[in-house]
């Protein structure tokens, strides 16, 4: 799905604003017709943002079902004869929008945007009723999934397989936008090098009455945009000559210019920044442009202070700035889709992204058994099955939809930590891994095993292009135990090495670390503690060949739902929310930046 963009022949209006906002306690607007008025009791809430943590109201905070937001929206009075468009970027998780009185798109699926043409709806020159409601339920077919519990007193409680708060709203911008009627409808790049020459396959689809014509030109980043190369035709190879890579630390983007033309007048036109660079797997190497990457960063969340979840341009800039101060070189979207600025700036940056879906918690034995007391069987027809498989499927093909353009995007993380070793698995990753491939053949893909599923007992990890593992030793287990911990990882990475000889990625290892927290003696939640773990791994890391890359959860503290296991949330970030470091960052900084 194209993002919407301005140029000659494109207009957007960004709905970004305070917002009329109502929690349906009761359960009754759809019945009673909410969105047909104004909402009742309605509250201020700004979008974007998670609504949870702004008005301090714990009804708010831990409220499950239904919310409303609503606001006027003026059609601008240029757009007459235009095709208009209404775009969500996210609403969490679920969401219905109606215009005036006629719903007009519904979505399931919390991190990826969705769209209506309302054209026969937006009158130029006149004001509309914008109403969405959304719905932050998770059942057992939602990704992540979960369980509504109904309390003794009728009120109800959402119950979760996964370690983070469940947010919810209206994440990121709601946009309206215009384009012609005749327009471009979609742009698909890949990019790969032959023997030195960039290739870049493009496909281009376009919605018009007949007798138009595509013409794309490739152009440089210089004040010139020159022309690298162009072609007549909506789908094809450009070829670039000694072009400039898109390169981890050294980004380069080119700009795919596309034009639809109808009796050789410019009708619509469509930018889409390519970044020309090749991604392998090869024996236990993964390969940026033919050179083995090794992969420094985070597993990450979008999670802030009072915005929860919502997306925020100055703190997504400083995150990016902080990963350059440690001298990360790439993170990972755990655990769903980040907000398409993040990937753009990735691009843009050349910080390098492994992309996954929301599909966390699929293992009722962590989450289930550990936790919850709740069904311990993951995969039947009762818990995570075939409705929830086709969910999966299509919040993998949605994702590579909104991200396959991007050069940042090296590897596509399919789950994480879902169950792995039972044949059950395996029938449910299957098909989801072929569903990848098909959708993108350019690009790894894998998914994020824990620690139930070992080198001789996974049995889904063979479907994967990589071997991506989190492992807590020294924490989870043998918490305290630094020299037990060393013992247990390098065994078990040897054990993989024996059993895949694919590129492992440790995904996710870390500590928590309470900040402030001192000890001499390195005890567990102390700041000691938390950068002693990380060297005991690396000296790992550093004897074995076929890991190529280390992400440390977190990058910064983050909500969770309450536990005995938390403080105020998980703090193993080597930031703390508020994004001050420990001193576990200033350790990685020393490795990862070379003692500068
Ligand atoms: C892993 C999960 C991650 C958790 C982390 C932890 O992938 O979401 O936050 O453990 O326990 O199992 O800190």
């Amino acid at each position: 799905m194209l993002r919407p963009q301005d140029n000659e022949t494109r207009d957007t209006r960004r709905l970004d604003a305070i917002w009329d906002f109502t929690i349906d306690a009761a359960g009754v607007g759809r019945d009673q017709g909410w969105w047909l008025h104004t909402l009742p009791a309605a509250v201020p809430m700004p979008v974007p943002s998670s609504y949870n943590d702004v008005p301090v109201d714990p009804a708010v905070h831990d409220h499950v079902g239904d919310v409303w937001y609503q606001r006027r929206v003026f059609v601008p009075k240029g757009w007459e004869g235009q095709r208009v468009v209404l775009r969500f970027d996210a609403a969490t998780h679920r969401c219905g929008v109606y215009v005036d009185d006629t719903l007009v798109v519904e979505h399931e699926g919390g991190y990826t945007p969705f769209e209506a043409d309302i054209t026969p709806l937006a009158v130029p020159g006149r004001a509309l009723r914008l109403t969405a409601v959304v719905n932050n339920e998770l059942n057992w077919e939602s990704l992540p999934p979960g369980v509504v519990e109904t309390r003794p007193d009728g009120t109800r409680r959402q119950r979760q397989y996964h370690d983070f708060f469940n947010y919810a709203g209206l994440h990121r911008s709601v946009w309206l936008y215009a384009t012609p009627t005749s327009h471009i409808a979609d742009v698909r790049v890949t990019t790969d090098l032959d023997d030195g020459t960039g290739v870049v396959g493009f496909a281009v689809a376009t919605a018009s009455r007949g007798g138009a014509t595509v013409h794309v030109s490739l152009r440089d980043a210089g004040a010139g945009a020159e022309v690298v190369a162009e072609a007549d035709a909506a789908a094809g190879e450009l070829r670039v000559p000694e072009p400039r890579l898109w390169s981890p630390g050294a980004a380069y983007l080119y700009e795919l210019v596309v034009e639809l033309r109808e009796g050789g007048q410019l009708v619509d036109r469509y930018s889409q920044p390519v970044g020309i660079r090749s991604v392998r797997v090869e024996g236990t190497k993964f390969l940026i442009n033919g050179e083995p990457f090794y992969f420094r960063g985070f597993g990450k969340h979008e999670d802030l202070n009072v915005h929860g979840r919502g997306h925020d341009d100055a703190a997504m800039v400083h995150d990016f700035a902080l990963l350059r101060w440690l001298g990360a070189n790439s993170f990972r979207t755990s655990h769903y889709p980040y907000a398409e600025e993040v990937l753009d700036l990735a691009d843009r940056l050349g910080i390098v992204v492994i992309d996954e879906t929301a599909a966390v918690g699929l293992n009722l034995g962590v989450g289930g058994g550990l936790f919850l007391g709740g069904p311990k069987t993951t995969f039947s027809e009762e818990t995570i099955g075939p409705a929830t498989q086709a969910n999966h499927r299509r919040a993998i093909e949605a994702l590579i939809d909104r991200d396959r353009n991007h050069p940042c995007v090296v590897l596509w993380s399919l789950a994480n930590e879902p169950e792995s070793h039972t044949p059950a698995a395996r029938d449910y990753f299957e098909p989801l891994f072929a569903a990848a491939r098909a959708a993108d053949p350019s690009r790894p893909v894998g998914f994020v095993n824990m620690m139930f599923a070992q080198p001789k007992t996974c049995l889904v990890s063979d479907l994967a292009d990589v071997v991506m593992i989190n492992r807590y030793y020294g924490w989870y287990v043998e918490p305290g135990d630094l020299a037990a911990a060393e013992r247990g990882l390098e065994a078990e990475l040897l054990g993989w090495v024996d059993a895949q000889a694919k590129p492992i990625i440790v995904t996710e290892y870390g500590a928590d670390a309470m900040p402030g927290l001192h000890t001499l003696d390195a005890a567990v939640w102390s700041e000691e503690y938390q950068a002693a773990l990380l060297d005991t791994y690396h000296r790992v890391f550093d004897r074995i060949d076929a890991v190529v890359g280390e992400q440390v959860w977190n990058f910064a503290d983050f909500a969770t739902g309450p536990s005995f296991m938390r403080v105020d949330g998980n703090k193993k970030g080597v930031f703390t929310r508020d994004r001050r470091p420990k001193a576990a960052a200033h350790h990685l900084r020393r490795r990862w930046r070379g003692g500068s």
